[in-house]
């Protein structure tokens, strides 16, 4: 930990099993860690898998989703933190970009720029990527991916759209105290929003 206080964007992503209610669960657990605390985060999404190969539409499709979150986490500490959060929800690497429980990456932190063996933010990909940049665009219009720009301008280049998931709710609801443009007090953690009766089953939604 350290003495900054950094917002990051956290992507979301499931394809394997209750994956609305992974994902959920991931946003509790982000809450529930010392050093995070979660700002906002987005309704879920469906996309079509993204494999090595390209668009796979025979994989199982993506639950995707944004959450905001300060922390004073370092990055390695943060990243570990997320991998580890992974780990509880059953993930397990068998495949590059292979189908997962759950995906935890952070795509922007602060303004740092790192490129290690470990951790590169800006998330290198998240630029082509729908499914990351149309949940974060949800709750935050004006969110810019560090010198890549605005969030909303790169949706625009890109050729393909995710799309809405009917019944489905925001993974978080923000509180007065934990929304905001800028950092927040660490101190004040907010409750991750209880879920909406027909919302904890496997899709985010009914189908
Ligand atoms: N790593 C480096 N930078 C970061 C970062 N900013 N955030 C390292 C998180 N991790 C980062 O990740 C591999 C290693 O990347 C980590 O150990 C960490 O040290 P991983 O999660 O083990 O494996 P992965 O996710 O298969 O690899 P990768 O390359 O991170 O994949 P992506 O780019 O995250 O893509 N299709 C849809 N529709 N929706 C998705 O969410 N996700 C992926 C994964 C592929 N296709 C998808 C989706
Ligand atoms: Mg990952």
């Amino acid at each position: 930990m350290n003495d900054t206080t950094r917002r990051a964007v956290i992507a979301l992503g499931s394809n394997l099993g209750a994956r609305g209610e992974l994902l959920r669960d991931a946003v509790a657990a982000l809450a529930a860690t010392p050093g995070i605390i979660v700002v906002d985060a987005s309704t879920p999404v469906s996309s079509v898998a993204l494999t090595l190969d390209g668009l796979d539409e025979t994989r199982p499709e993506y639950l995707n989703a944004v959450a905001i979150v300060d922390t004073v986490l370092d990055p390695l500490d943060l990243l570990d933190a997320l991998h580890r959060i992974e780990s509880e929800h059953g993930r397990t690497r068998e495949v590059r970009w292979g189908d997962r429980t759950l995906d935890l990456d952070i795509v922007l932190l602060g303004d740092l720029e790192l490129d290690t063996d470990r951790l590169t933010v800006p998330h290198p990909r998240a630029a082509e990527r729908s499914f990351v940049l149309e949940p974060w665009a949800q709750i935050d219009p004006e969110a810019r991916l560090g010198r890549q720009g605005r969030v909303a301008d790169l949706i625009a280049r890109l050729p393909d759209r995710t799309r809405p998931v009917p019944g489905a709710t925001r993974l978080f609801e923000p509180t007065r105290a934990s929304s905001g443009p800028s950092a927040g007090d660490a101190a004040a953690p907010a409750a991750p929003a209880a879920p909406a009766p027909d919302d904890r089953r496997d899709d985010g939604g009914p189908s």
